[in-house]
């Protein structure tokens, strides 16, 4: 029986803060993880090394569900991010260790391909109509078949996933406290539904566009978005009020079948088990890192099937390579796929991180090379030291703290 000889958290910086795991087999196997949660990284990072790592020395890397279950319910003080990551980013370095140590991708361990590639949509930002409408054409030459759009509101200097002058959306900004933005869902509320028409007729019928709220709205304001988007047919409206008050959705679905995507907060199948048995959501939106790794986000989406919900796994630049690698393995054997999130990753942060999966024509796959794909340069991660960072908060326009 090989044993798990030695854990690592390595934290580098490749343009944004990642938390990696490599875990060391005493048959030489080295499994990668990551365990990225955008602004909290070092707790995590200290949950992991101070108090998983040491009591995971010498167990059998082979018995993941084990260890899983171990860590879960041997700790008193259950679920929330930051025990979740840590658990998962565990769970997708033994997944890592498993397939490298049976030579197969990760996938073929999971049952095989149910599908031959995996449809993702990336994000288009654009400040205003004309804006957007260049950056669609730009996503279109790339490929993609469903774009996820978002755009700025006049009045208003800055709005979740676009700023104003920037081509690229990377909220967590550099440096030792969080930025304020200034936020109106009013004003948000009367323009969104231009940009979307816009959008839709700049496309066309044959292209998937999807919006995310970002948990901005009260119920009443979310049932009347729901209702101003019907006729544009988005894949989804994403988050439209805090994920907490899961009863909101109920008072949405009473006024628009608008389809619904909520969870990249939600980590355990319990925070969705009574969104997905009282049919209040369409797609389950969790990370596949941040929900407990593959082991049990693949648990989450099996219970969705039961009522014909699919999932859509999050997939922005803050969870790293190697959760997308993990991602793409379950994607490609789990049969309710709706879609995957590709945010895509700058140029550098492939340096650190070099991956088998591909994107091809709007398409993605997991690759086959052994485990999950992704290996990590310890090397070239060295150059790029932890920087703190954090995502902004918002304020409403008389200075009350509001959702971000
Ligand atoms: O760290 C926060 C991001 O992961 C989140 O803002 C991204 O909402 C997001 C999405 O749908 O990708
Ligand atoms: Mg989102």
């Amino acid at each position: 029986m090989a044993k798990i000889e030695k854990i690592d958290v390595l934290i580098s910086s490749p343009g944004r803060n990642y938390v990696t795991i490599k875990i060391q087999t005493s048959d030489g196997i080295i499994g990668w993880g990551d365990a990225t949660l955008n602004g909290r990284e070092l707790s995590v990072a200290s949950y992991i090394s101070d108090h998983v790592a040491p009591l995971l020395i010498g167990l059998d890397p082979d018995r993941i569900e084990d260890i899983w279950q171990f860590l879960y319910r041997s700790v008193y003080w259950r679920r929330g991010p930051i025990t979740m990551a840590a658990i998962g980013g565990i769970d997708l370095a033994l997944w890592d260790i498993k397939g490298k140590s049976v030579n197969r991708p990760v996938y073929q361990l999971l049952g095989g391909a149910v599908r031959e590639k995996i449809l993702a949509y990336t994000h288009t930002v654009g400040w205003d109509l004309a804006e957007l409408k260049d950056a669609l054409d730009k996503n279109l030459a790339r490929g993609f078949k469903a774009l996820r759009v978002q755009s700025g509101v006049p009045g208003l200097d800055s709005v979740y996933g676009v700023s104003q002058g920037k081509k690229n959306y990377e909220p967590a900004s550099r440096g030792a406290s969080a930025q304020l933005e200034v936020w109106d869902s009013g004003k948000y509320l009367r323009h969104v539904p231009k940009i979307i028409e816009g959008a839709r007729n700049h496309v066309g019928d044959d292209i998937e566009l999807l919006h995310d709220a970002h948990h901005r709205l009260t119920p009443i304001q979310a049932a009347q978005l729901g209702k101003s988007l019907e006729p544009y047919g988005l894949f989804w409206l994403e988050d439209v009020t805090p994920g907490e008050n899961q009863e909101a959705l109920k008072l949405i679905r009473q006024h628009s079948t608008i389809p619904l995507a909520i969870g990249e907060v939600f980590n355990t199948i319990w925070d969705f088990k009574d969104l997905i048995i009282n049919q209040q959501l369409d797609y389950v939106r969790c990370s596949v890192m941040h929900a407990g790794g593959i082991s049990h986000t693949r648990r989450i989406f099996d219970l969705a099937a039961l009522y014909g919900i699919k999932f859509g796994p999050h997939g922005p630049s803050d969870v790293s390579p190697i959760t997308m690698a993990a991602s793409l393995h379950v994607d490609l054997a789990t049969p309710n796929l709706g879609i995957q999130e590709f945010m895509g990753y700058p140029e550098v942060v492939s340096e650190v991180f070099t991956h088998a999966y591909s994107l091809k024509d709007g398409y993605l796959h997991p690759g086959d090379a052994s485990g999950l794909g992704v290996d990590y340069n310890e090397k070239v991660a060295a150059k790029f030291p932890y920087a703190p960072a954090y995502l902004p908060y918002a304020r409403t326009f008389d200075g009350t703290v509001t959702d971000w």
